[in-house]
């Protein structure tokens, strides 16, 4: 018995010095983790030594008893001491490491700016207000009624099929023009002239291709009063030109067809490339499209009021996404709706 007690007592007091000299070298946390298991763990030395008190005499039993329990307690205590201390020397390392010097200079941050369909639309807009066109806007969520019926284009016309606008009923679509703002401002105006408004906004057509966008925007104007003329048309429209694509610039007018105006015409400006001689831009016609215009039908004069007998007027409608590849020389639609900064910040 007497050798027992020795045996044991020594082996708990060798396991205490083992532990503490292991636990000098330990340098990381999975070392400290590992005496841990080694020693203090279910399977551990020190928990194997406990289980052999039962061959102590009862008597002997309380004193190694509390000995073990000491060492337990110490070395418990001096693990939790080296990790504490390990993960003071971490954040240390941490800290010097992401030390942040905030006497460095600010990164720039690259200022934006608005979208060339926006400069455009803004470009288009002041030209015509310097004449004295007022700006008129309306929804985009439109009736039949004003965007189609109105504006003298019959039931059975191509635009007005599912296959080539977004209807939301049979009477409510997404506008296909802006031409349904004019006829609300001709309804509330009537029987006032003159009426002198540009309607810049959004529309929607079912197209999607390199010249083709579901959304696009349009500025289209309109002009209603007592006397005015084809002549008086083609003098606005060849400012509009020379202000935006140079003063050297011609327009030219074909004979066209629109439903809500007569006589209608496609206008041309002389080539912004060539300047009319030919070349690849023009297709070596020398002229580029840019816009269609005509006198207001009388039809659509009388649908909202006026009388047709009493005042005459011009419209003129155009793409703005057009006006603006042409003009800065952009090859496809697309890239106005991409969102690359790449390309956004040419402009
Ligand atoms: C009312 C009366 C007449 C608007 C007009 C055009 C000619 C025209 C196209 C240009 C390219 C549309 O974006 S595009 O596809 N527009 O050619 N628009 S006259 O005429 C109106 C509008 C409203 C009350």
């Amino acid at each position: 018995m007497e050798r027992g007690v020795c045996s044991l007592e020594k082996k708990i007091l060798e396991i205490k010095e083992r532990v503490l000299s292991e636990l000098k070298k330990a340098e990381s946390f999975d070392a400290i983790q590992e005496i841990r298991v080694k020693f203090l763990g279910k399977k551990g030395e020190l928990t194997q030594v406990l289980r052999q008190m039962g061959t102590l005499a009862p008597e002997e039993r309380p004193r190694i008893g509390q000995l073990a329990n000491e060492v337990r307690a110490l070395l418990t205590e001096r693990l939790e001491k080296k990790l504490s201390i390990l993960r003071e020397q971490e954040k240390e390392k941490k800290l010097k490491s992401e030390r942040i010097d905030v006497t460095l200079p600010g990164r720039p941050l690259r200022r934006g700016h608005r979208h060339p369909i926006s400069l455009v639309l803004e470009e288009i807009k002041d030209i015509f207000t310097a004449m004295g066109f007022e700006i008129a806007e309306g929804p985009e969520v439109e009736w039949d009624y004003y965007n189609f019926e109105a504006l003298n284009i019959p039931k059975d016309h191509p635009a007005r099929d599912m296959q080539d606008s977004f209807y939301i009923t049979d009477e409510i679509l997404l506008r296909t023009h802006t031409s349904p703002v004019q006829v609300r401002v001709l309804e509330k105006s009537v029987p006032k002239v003159p009426v002198r408004i540009i309607a810049p906004g959004k529309v929607y057509r079912r197209d999607d291709d390199a010249t083709h966008s579901p959304m696009f925007h349009q500025v289209e104007g309109l002009l209603v009063d007592k006397r005015c003329t084809l002549g008086d048309l083609k003098g606005v429209l060849l400012a509009f030109a020379r202000q935006m694509f140079g003063q050297d610039r011609q327009i030219r007018l074909r004979p066209s067809f629109f439903p809500f105006t007569e006589p209608s015409a496609e206008v041309d400006i002389s080539c912004v490339n060539c300047g009319g001689k030919g070349c690849r831009v023009c297709s070596w016609t020398g002229w580029l499209e840019i816009l269609g215009a005509g006198m207001v039908h009388p039809r659509v004069l009388e649908t909202t009021g006026y009388n047709p007998e009493e005042v005459v007027g011009f419209a003129f409608g155009m793409g703005v996404e057009r006006i603006a590849m042409l003009k800065y020389g952009i090859p496809d639609l697309r890239l106005f709706f991409e969102n690359d900064i790449r390309f956004l910040h040419q402009f």
